[in-house]
């Protein structure tokens, strides 16, 4: 079996574990970061890094497998026939939860005030606790539920809402665009963990920002054209919204110049909120490899239509 990794700034990370798990599921393979012939290629494993644009010449290959979990940079590419493949894995959710649950506490808690108390005023307001705060998560798929979860296990009352309606034990369940307005409406907390799609393009406009109560925070570690950029600029202008606080961008680096950087109710992360994570990423990557050549239906397959 030839497998392509193309992904070759990334290969530095997998060239020892990718052939251990591969072992480990009994499976023989060589991998290369460049095809001398692609029609001999089985697998590619894919990140938005790739050089690689044209898929026609795999004529034998049998799934692309990305490395990230976000798949809008291939997920339209007109020569891509093979089945595609996105990562869902346990350690991406762990990452995302942790930067979730710690960005949403900074906010609950008004840690700034206390960590940047530039006037050392001696104020013992306490926030609300958790219970009083409701959170809207935007996408309750594989990160979104795992961070609505344990959201709710701190006692946040948690919104979720999503594309098709979903009924999970515990959480209020929502989809729709009326889904959407009850969700933000008492929003004290959005967190966007949506696929970027032309659905969800600027899904958070100047009309549904102005759903939510005033004062709001919101997180987006989903992607940055789920927001509109000036809709957000003026709600946080006129107070809608008290803070954003932001890890992905419509174009990433986000430029030196760009007004999010320097705003004083933005906090930029640089797109780490959830890193794919070689370890438990190999085995993602081989366990669908092994279901291929097993003939079994392969996992976390995009649908090429909705885009995720
Ligand atoms: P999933 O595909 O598992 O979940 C996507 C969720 O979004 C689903 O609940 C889906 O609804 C919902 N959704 C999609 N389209 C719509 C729509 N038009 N209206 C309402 N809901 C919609 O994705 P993941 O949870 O794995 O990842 C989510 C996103 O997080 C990725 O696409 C990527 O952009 C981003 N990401 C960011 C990272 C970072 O480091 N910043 C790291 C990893 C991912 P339904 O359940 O009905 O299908
Ligand atoms: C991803 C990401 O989609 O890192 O995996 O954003």
């Amino acid at each position: 079996m030839l497998i392509l990794f193309a992904a070759p700034a990334l290969w530095a990370d997998y060239a020892t574990i990718l052939p251990e798990a591969l072992a480990e599921a009994g499976l023989s393979a060589q991998i290369v970061t460049a095809a001398a012939d692609p029609a001999l290629v089985d697998y590619i494993i894919y990140a938005p890094s790739a050089p690689l644009q044209d898929f026609t010449p795999f004529t034998r290959c049998k799934a692309v497998l990305s490395l990230w979990a976000g798949v809008e940079r291939i997920v339209g590419n007109a020569t891509l026939t093979q089945p595609l493949t996105r990562m869902v894995d346990p350690s991406l959710a762990e990452g995302m939860v942790e930067w979730v649950v710690g960005h949403a506490l900074r906010h609950h808690l008004g840690m700034d005030r206390h960590i940047l108390n530039p006037t050392q005023i001696w104020d013992p307001t306490c926030p609300p606790l958790a219970r009083q705060r409701p959170v809207a998560m935007l996408g309750m798929g594989a990160l979104g539920l795992a961070c609505a979860r344990a959201l709710q296990a701190l006692n946040f009352p948690v919104t979720g809402w999503s594309r098709a309606p979903k009924s999970i034990a515990g959480l209020t369940c929502l989809s729709g665009p009326d889904g959407l307005a009850q969700a933000l409406s008492t929003a004290a907390i959005v967190v966007t963990l949506l696929p970027r799609t032309p659905q969800t393009e600027n899904l958070l406009n100047a009309q549904t920002l102005s759903y939510l109560p005033k004062g709001a925070f919101i997180l987006n570690p989903g992607r940055g054209p789920l927001i509109d950029d000036d809709a957000l600029l003026a709600a946080l202008a006129s107070g809608q919204v008290a803070h954003a606080t932001l890890d992905v961008f419509r174009t990433e680096p986000l430029p030196q110049d760009h007004p999010f950087w320097a705003h004083p109710q933005i906090t930029v992360t640089p797109h780490i909120a959830a890193d794919t994570r070689p370890h438990s990423a190999a085995r993602v990557l081989v366990e669908n490899i092994r279901r291929a050549e097993g003939g079994e239906p392969l996992l976390h397959l995009v649908d090429r239509v909705l885009g995720y």
